[in-house]
């Protein structure tokens, strides 16, 4: 087994602080992954690995400052087929590490190669999508190789190259629609043409930049040495029509080793940008095109000037990278401390780095955290119910304890689901009991059989509870509201409906007797008939349960001394009613049965408070207790 030693590459820049120690003694690695992340004021980056192999002792720690040739790790190589050269062995050699952080791109000879802009040909229509790359950063195409195929609603055609070289940026994706003229690609070409333009395939080349007004210029903004091959350009910090001034950034560009700004080299207004996020950018890539004012001093080259000229870099640029600063925007507009590797990580997530909660040095967002906020993130559905943000109770494998079948609710099941956890959970509720002596009344009920009979109209309970709460709205009109959702609002209506909850086999639903007020008793058995029985068939349509201003949910039928309904929000207030009871009653002089209906009223304290909801209650009952009061 070799043991070697890795050393710090060269970083940039004179020393930096190690932020995060990626690996530790005994780690397996593989070649490429992050040993450690570096950053200093300008910058931050990943140093990888160049070999692969087993850590055998971590020579530096979070905090130290590092500079180009300190020692990072001694690791026992793989297999010696992985070994670098002999004397990168030597823990005394220089610091030959394979990888630098910032790899640095094969520089063009001057005289023998030069980079070549393609753009798409005349295609005989104005634009056209491409649907595919033929070709990838890297590769050495020759000429008439096709490198995209495009496509409009009447042809497509593969864009052959116009000549041979080797693609060192692709300036479109899949998707992008092109027209004439348009930036497909740069090729790193053989001979010594003049760095510029080369229209494809017997395509003439553009016409120049659009000439300038007196006394401004446009010109055009490529990417500086970037110290390496290629690198995406993740954030766009300028508009078409921004005023830009000199060393503002234009980019953000990142590879898989570091981040950076790409500052301004000039001064003027945004006329146009070449270049999306997402897109692989090198050096000599067009970014933008600046109207400069020809006179300023910021502007070093002062006449609107051809393609060719425009596509040098400016010698009198500034230096041309500002690595990405310790903290740059994401999505969330916050600004956030993150290596590249960590970005791109969240950006494979799809996570937005600002919502990261950092646990790094200086809050700094590190792989982990990502990670983490991914795991909990996944770990959330199972944990929440739907739309309500809420625990639930977790499934269980019920099969354990006997056999068990699972259906699907209904739909009217879901809904009243999630609406009962929201108006129970939203609405502070509280619930007034009462009781009404419908002696009387179900005397008087019982006295109109004949009459139900030959009108073959049944007047249940019901049909006078709805009709005494219709009185009770009218008599208490602060329960005939609604809560805005603003919180400062509330909605007094002028209507009376009142709804009535009724058991289906596919569920609970409330249809709605509109306007109850005005309506006779007889009118309003004959709609809870109805809709008892449409309601077992599914036939209540969706517009006959809306519009309610109260509900009555009678479980009269079926027992119980009382209960506690849930507020059909947005009403207020809901009538619950339980199984009458004949009880002994003290009326003054002695004990005599009478018949009681028990009443709970649930309502919301938001809306109303105990006073008139007791008084509201009470009401209820006496009209209850006497039906005349009915026609006061
Ligand atoms: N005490 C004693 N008996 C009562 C009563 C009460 N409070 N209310 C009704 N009854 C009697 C009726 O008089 C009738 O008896 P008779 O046939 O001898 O006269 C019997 O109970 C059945 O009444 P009904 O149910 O046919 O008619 P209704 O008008 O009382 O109710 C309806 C109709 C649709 C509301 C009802 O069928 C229903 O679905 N109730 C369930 C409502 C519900 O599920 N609420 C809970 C919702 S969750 O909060």
């Amino acid at each position: 087994m070799t043991t070697e030693i890795i050393r710090v590459p060269d970083i940039g820049m004179d020393s930096a602080t190690c932020i995060e120690v990626s690996v530790k003694a005994g780690d397996v690695i593989g070649v490429d992954d992050t040993i450690l992340v570096l950053e200093s004021d300008k910058a931050s980056m990943d140093v990888p690995s160049p070999v692969a192999g087993k850590i055998v002792q971590l020579k530096i720690q979070e905090g130290d400052s590092v500079t180009e040739g300190d020692e990072m790790i001694y690791i026992e190589l793989a297999s010696d087929a992985s070994a670098p050269s002999s004397s990168a062995n030597t823990p005394a050699a220089a610091p030959a590490v394979a990888a630098a952080p910032v790899a640095v791109a094969p520089q063009a000879n001057a005289e023998t190669s030069s980079v070549t802009t393609v753009l798409v040909p005349d295609i005989g229509m104005d634009s056209a999508n491409i649907i595919e790359i033929a070709v990838q950063v890297g590769d050495v195409i020759a000429e008439e190789d096709t490198i995209v195929i495009l496509e409009s609603d009447k042809a497509s055609m593969d864009v052959p190259a116009p000549q041979g070289g080797e693609v060192i940026a692709i300036s479109v994706q899949v998707g992008d629609t092109v027209s004439e003229g348009s930036i497909l690609l740069e090729l790193k070409t053989a001979g010594s043409a003049p760095a510029s333009v080369a229209a494809t395939n017997s395509v003439a080349e553009p016409a120049a930049a659009p000439a300038a007004p007196a006394g401004s210029a446009i010109e055009t903004v490529t990417v500086p040495d970037i110290g390496m091959d290629s690198a995406s350009v993740i954030e766009i910090a300028i508009q078409v029509g921004d005023q830009i001034a000199l060393d503002d950034t234009l980019v953000v560009l990142e590879s898989d080793k570091a981040s950076m700004d790409v500052p301004s080299p000039i001064s003027g207004e945004v006329v146009s940008i070449t270049v999306k996020v997402g897109d692989t950018v090198a050096q000599g890539t067009q970014l933008i095109e600046v109207k400069t004012n020809a006179a300023a001093p910021s502007a070093p080259v002062v006449a609107a000037p051809s393609r060719a000229e425009v596509k040098t870099p400016k010698a009198e640029a500034p230096a041309p990278v500002i690595p990405v600063p310790a903290s740059a925007p994401v999505a969330s507009g916050k600004a956030v401390h993150a290596g590249p590797a960590v970005r791109k990580l969240a950006r494979e997530f799809g996570v937005d780095l600002g919502a990261v909660p950092g646990t790094g040095p200086r809050g700094r967002v590190i792989k982990d955290d990502v990670a983490g906020w991914v795991k909990k993130r996944l770990q959330e559905p199972q944990q929440i119910t739907a739309g309500a943000g809420l625990p639930t109770v977790p499934d269980q494998d019920f099969a354990r304890f006997g056999t068990v079948e699972i259906k699907e609710m209904s739909r009217i099941q879901q809904l009243t689901a999630v609406n009962m956890v929201r108006n129970a959970l939203v609405i502070p509720h509280v619930t007034q009991f009462d009781e009404a002596d419908v002696t009387d009344t179900e005397a008087f009920r019982q006295s109109l059989k004949g009459e139900m009979e030959k009108r073959g109209v049944k007047i249940s309970p019901l049909a006078f509870i709805v009709k005494a709460c219709a009185a009770a709205m009218i008599e208490f009109p602060k329960f005939n509201v609604s809560l805005m959702a603003d919180g400062k609002h509330m909605v007094h209506k002028q209507y009376v409906n009142i709804g009535i909850a009724v058991d289906t086999p596919n569920g609970l639903i409330v249809p709605v007797i509109k306007d109850a007020d005005k309506k006779s008793i007889w009118q309003i058995a004959e709609e809870i008939i109805d809709f008892a029985k449409r309601g077992r068939d599914g036939k209540v349509k969706s517009v006959e349960m809306q519009g309610g201003c109260f509900t009555v949910s009678s479980l009269g039928a079926l027992g119980g001394t009382a209960f506690t309904p849930i507020v059909n929000a947005p009403e207020v207030a809901i009538l619950g009613v339980s199984k009458n009871a004949i009880k002994p009653h003290w009326n003054g002089t002695e004990f005599v049965p009478r018949n009681f209906t028990p009443l709970s009223m649930s309502y919301d304290h938001r809306a109303i408070n105990g006073a008139d909801a007791a008084k509201f209650t009470a009401f209820i009952a006496l009209v209850l207790s006497d039906v005349r009061r009915l026609v006061l």
